[in-house]
């Protein structure tokens, strides 16, 4: 992680510069929200009975999705992969349809048919949540190509994990975003491991995964995920280059997540030392550092900080309630939002033959 100077020099970039204290806050109780949402989910996927399937939580890393998303206009789209509650949150899904999604109920954002890596929102820019690893990189391309296509200027903001990276469908993915001009943004979360394997042991010349755009003429940045300001300077640059010359770019935000791969991770504490995890949480947490930058320039007060967060709190409280009484889907229900065809009742919704014809 770059040092603290870094910070200081981009709090100086304008788009920074021109940040309210309302937005400053902002941006602060939207991270804290996603962490109290996860930790109440986490507490009802470890009581039993209220949640299955799996649960990968964001904790730690809330400053990438809330920093990046946070400069989204209109036209600008987000897709993600499974550990993706924290840019639901962060695109504006409520907390009541996650958690809710997360209980497997009918008033979750995908009617309790997709659960914790599927959530979605096309409404808000939103689309998913994708469990394939890196398979929502040939999609945030086609977001952006419909775009182009359209006359609008948007880009895609498409985030993958350092193990995606070594898909062949993402370097597949970015030979056309180059050969065809297209307004995607690759934004790679370093978090440093894929499942149980590092980064080292995982990713040739891993210590710059964003350089191999160079590849495919792609313009590319490595960001201190743990500062918002760096987040925002960064991402705004490779926004800016995809709404202006309809141009991709790949960026690196070196980050950190605290618990394991996902809540059913029993190793998580085998791969990397206890001391390590206790060091991020300590020095590089990214919301405590967002909160003492606000008090330190004047914004907010420790109390305020406080009540911020006890809402939160209370907030992801009310969600697990809402989920908890919310009725499960229908089993006549079980055909329906999953295939366009049967919902449709197209030739081949009646006949079940969804991809072959004999
Ligand atoms: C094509 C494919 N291969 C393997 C898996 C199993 N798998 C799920 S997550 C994961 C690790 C991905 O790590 P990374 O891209 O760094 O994302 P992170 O979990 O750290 O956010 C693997 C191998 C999968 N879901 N899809
Ligand atoms: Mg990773």
């Amino acid at each position: 992680m770059k040092d603290q100077q870094v910070a200081s020099l981009a709090a100086q970039a304008e788009i920074n510069r021109q940040l309210t204290p309302d937005q400053k806050i902002n941006i602060l109780r939207q991270m804290m929200d996603i962490r109290r949402f996860e930790q109440t989910a986490l507490k009802h996927y470890q009581a039993g009975g209220d949640m299955g399937g799996f649960l990968h939580l964001y904790i730690g890393q809330e400053s990438v999705a809330v920093g990046s998303t946070s400069l989204c206009g209109e036209h600008d789209h987000v897709i993600t992969a499974y550990r993706d509650h924290g840019h639901a949150l962060a695109m504006g899904m409520s907390m009541d349809e996650c958690m809710a999604e997360l209980f497997g109920k009918a008033t979750g954002c995908s009617g309790g048919k997709g659960g914790s890596m599927h959530f979605f929102a096309p409404d808000k820019n939103f689309w998913g949540g994708h469990g394939i690893v890196a398979g929502q990189t040939p999609l945030g391309l086609g977001i952006a190509f419909a775009l182009k296509y359209r006359g609008q200027k948007g880009c895609c903001l498409c985030y993958l994990g350092d193990g995606a990276v070594n898909q062949g469908v993402y370097h597949e993915s970015l030979n056309l975003a180059s050969l065809w001009n297209l307004p995607v943004v690759y934004i790679i979360e370093n978090n440093g491991y894929s499942m149980g394997t590092s980064l080292a042991r995982s990713s040739a010349y891993s210590e710059n995964l964003a350089a191999r755009a160079e590849g495919y003429g792609i313009e590319w940045d490595l960001i201190n995920g743990e500062d918002i300001y760096a987040v925002r300077a960064g991402t705004w640059k490779a926004i800016q280059r995809a709404h202006e010359e309809s141009r991709p770019t790949v960026l690196q935000i070196d980050t950190y997540r605290y618990y394991g791969h996902s809540v059913a991770d029993a190793n998580a504490k085998k791969y990397r030392s206890a001391e390590e995890i206790e060091t991020y949480k300590q020095q590089h947490d990214p919301i405590r550092l967002w909160q003492q930058q606000l008090i330190a320039e004047g914004v907010l007060t420790e109390a305020q900080a406080a009540e911020l967060d006890a809402a939160a709190k209370a907030r992801a409280n009310e969600a697990a309630r809402f989920a908890a009484e919310s009725p499960l889907p229908l089993e006549s229900d079980i055909f329906t939002n999953v295939y366009y065809e049967v919902d449709h009742q197209t030739p081949a919704g009646k006949t079940g033959r969804h991809f072959f014809n004999n």
